[in-house]
């Protein structure tokens, strides 16, 4: 074959067989995206600073489904770079985190035992710890779009990461975390609206976060209340999360991709969901065009009402649904 972009295969612990981007040189295949910017994935070897080493391979077949194969953690996590890119060129034309055309870059196996994974600004770059026993990593699609996602708040609504625009800010991650699993429909990893369900994080099958109902973790709120702000920004997204669950599907009982939701609103009224397609890019419109660092839940339901007249109308059916979902958390009714 030829030196350059190339296409390849691996096989991740989460996200089952995909092809990856990767790049020939010499006799090598880095991963390295070409198709993408040339998004770069680091193996840090169990470090906690630096890149460590590129992923590279002889045959560009890559992973086996197992943590004990260094190359499956690093498998998902370039796959969840590249559908996360995919996602945001696909549904809004925005080429890359900052829409420069910049890539990013990825580092798994940080740590050892480490529980998380994480965004930074400063580096441009996302890391993923492989989770307790070095086992159970947060490599799985929806943290991957998760963190890439606090890069484009960052590039442009730069919610403040406390009090309600934090909630917001965590909230925003969480919203395309699901979308890019709607949109990238794995058979894998089965599209639905919770956060980290193949992570095992709890040790007892449940996922980190709930968006129908958030309080089911144990600790999210679901409804929007003055004390709201004072929560940690991972509950305080609670109210939100719900929000676009509800404007999404609708409250009440139903059954998505064979995952059954109950989502209930704060007064018991009905909410008539939009669907995802169109919840999404009123989201996305919002954060890009109306929300600023200091924007609240009250903000929130003004940037997303303008989102909505300016993609459906003023007073269409869609406007009055996003109306009637942020009442369905109590906020603006
Ligand atoms: N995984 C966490 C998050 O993205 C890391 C953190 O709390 N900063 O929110
Ligand atoms: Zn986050």
């Amino acid at each position: 074959s030829f030196e350059g972009v190339q296409t390849g295969t691996g096989t991740g612990q989460y996200n089952g067989t995909v092809p990856l981007g990767t790049t020939l040189s010499g006799s090598t295949y880095q991963l390295v995206d070409g198709d993408r910017a040339g998004h770069r994935t680091y193996d840090l070897n169990q470090g906690t600073s630096g890149t460590g080493t590129l992923f590279t391979d002889d045959n560009d077949v890559w992973g086996d489904g197992t943590q004990s194969n260094r190359q499956t953690a690093g498998v998902d996590v370039a796959f969840g770079a590249a559908a996360t890119w995919d996602y945001y060129k696909d549904v809004y034309g925005r080429n890359g985190i900052r829409n420069d055309g910049v890539a990013a870059y990825s580092r798994a196996h940080y740590g050892n035992n480490y529980v998380n994974a994480f965004w930074s600004d400063s580096c441009f770059c996302m890391t993923y710890g492989d989770g307790s026993g070095n086992a159970n990593p947060l490599t799985a699609l929806d943290v991957a779009a998760h963190e890439m996602s606090h890069g484009v708040t960052s590039a442009t609504a730069n919610l403040t990461y406390s009090g309600e625009s934090g909630g917001l800010n965590e909230a925003t991650s969480d919203i395309f975390a699901a979308a890019v699993e709607f949109h990238a429909d794995l058979a894998a990893d089965v599209p639905d609206y919770m956060v980290g369900e193949k992570i095992d994080i709890n040790g007892d099958g449940t996922p980190l976060r709930y968006m129908d109902e958030p309080s089911k973790d144990g600790a999210s709120r679901d409804y929007w209340s003055s004390t709201l702000g004072s929560v940690d920004v991972h509950y305080s997204s609670g109210p939100a999360n719900h929000f676009f669950y509800l404007l999404s599907e609708g409250s009440g009982a139903k059954t998505v991709n064979g995952v059954d939701y109950d989502s209930p609103t704060y007064d018991g009224r009905p909410v008539t969901g939009i669907g995802i397609d169109n919840a999404q890019r009123i989201w996305y419109r919002a954060l890009t065009t109306y929300m600023t660092s200091s924007t609240n839940y009250a903000g929130a339901r003004t940037a997303t009402l303008q989102a909505a007249a300016d993609l459906f109308g003023a007073y269409s059916p869609t406007y009055l649904a996003v109306a009637d979902a942020w009442a369905g958390i109590n906020v603006g009714q």
